[in-house]
């Protein structure tokens, strides 16, 4: 079951769904073990996991534990032709790709070698940033793991723009703690913004304390910046998965001593 390479057909699922793992969850006070929670997962759910991704929901968290389930859904947004798409496939081809204007998002799943020659699993969601598409971001971004923010460095004008776009989905209450990778791509070009007006024309010191978040300087025609850009995200997921976990620690032994009186 832990492997990835193993494949259900619709038609199987119900035969499938029979099927249950069971898992319980132990914990010990000074003076005694206490049964805390059991829980079911179905090996169809497992399959969804592996091909979904499902971010932070309640049963993957059990899985994502384990290191052959880390996999980081991660959204990548921004104004149209900041050069999200070429971000994507140059991610994925490790060249250059010539793009044509997203009309719906793009979807691939990246394996990519860390500098600690740690390899892990992005499945990115790469979607159209035209205005009229916008009100969509907000449904990609529900369980996100990241988020990846490209800006266009040369485009002065719609700065602003991309400022309100990018204060906008990082103050839905669901995105709220989601770290942002800012991505100012287009680097190469001679009329560049630098980073400093970058992060003061997007005000990101005003970004909500709960926002995790680190502006990247890239290349993406030629990849420059990419990966440590995607080395800051997954430090900043990984340490906000560690934090979650000892809330939710703390509160279930806060639950316990309640209920133990
Ligand atoms: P989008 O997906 O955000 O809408 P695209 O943007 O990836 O389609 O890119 C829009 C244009 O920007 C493309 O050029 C692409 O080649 C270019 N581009 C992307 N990244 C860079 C970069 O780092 N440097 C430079 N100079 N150009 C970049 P076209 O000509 O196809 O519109
Ligand atoms: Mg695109």
């Amino acid at each position: 079951i832990l492997d990835h390479s193993f494949s259900l057909s619709n038609k199987i699922q119900d035969r499938c769904d029979g099927i249950k793992l069971t898992f319980t969850k132990r914990v010990s006070t000074p003076y005694r073990t206490v049964k805390q929670e059991e829980k079911s997962i179905s090996i169809w759910d497992i399959y969804l996991h592996l091909e979904m991704g499902n971010g932070l929901s309640d049963q993957t968290s059990i899985l994502s534990n384990l290191p052959s389930f880390q996999s980081f859904h991660i959204v990548i947004l921004g104004l149209d032709c900041a050069g999200k798409t070429t971000v994507l496939y140059r991610l994925q081809f490790n060249e250059f790709v010539n793009t044509v204007p997203t009309k719906g998002f793009n979807t691939e799943k990246i394996k990519v070698t860390l500098g600690n020659s740690k390899t892990v699993t992005f499945h990115f969601w790469d979607v159209g940033g035209q205005e009229k598409l916008r009100p969509l971001w907000k449904s990609y971004t529900r369980c996100t793991d990241g988020i990846v923010f490209v800006v266009d460095s040369v485009d002065v004008e719609r700065m602003e723009e991309a400022k309100t776009e990018l204060h906008k989905i990082t103050r839905i209450s669901e995105n709220q703690g989601v770290p942002v990778l800012i991505v100012a791509n287009k680097q190469d070009l001679r009329n560049s913004l630098s980073l400093s007006e970058i992060e003061k024309l997007l005000a990101m010191g005003d970004l909500s304390s709960s926002t995790p978040w680190h502006l990247q300087p890239t290349c993406a025609i030629i990849g420059d910046g990419l990966k440590e850009g995607l080395e800051k995200l997954h430090d900043m997921i990984i340490k906000r998965r560690k934090m979650l976990r000892q809330q939710k620690k703390k509160d279930e032994y806060q639950y316990l001593l309640y209920l133990c009186g």
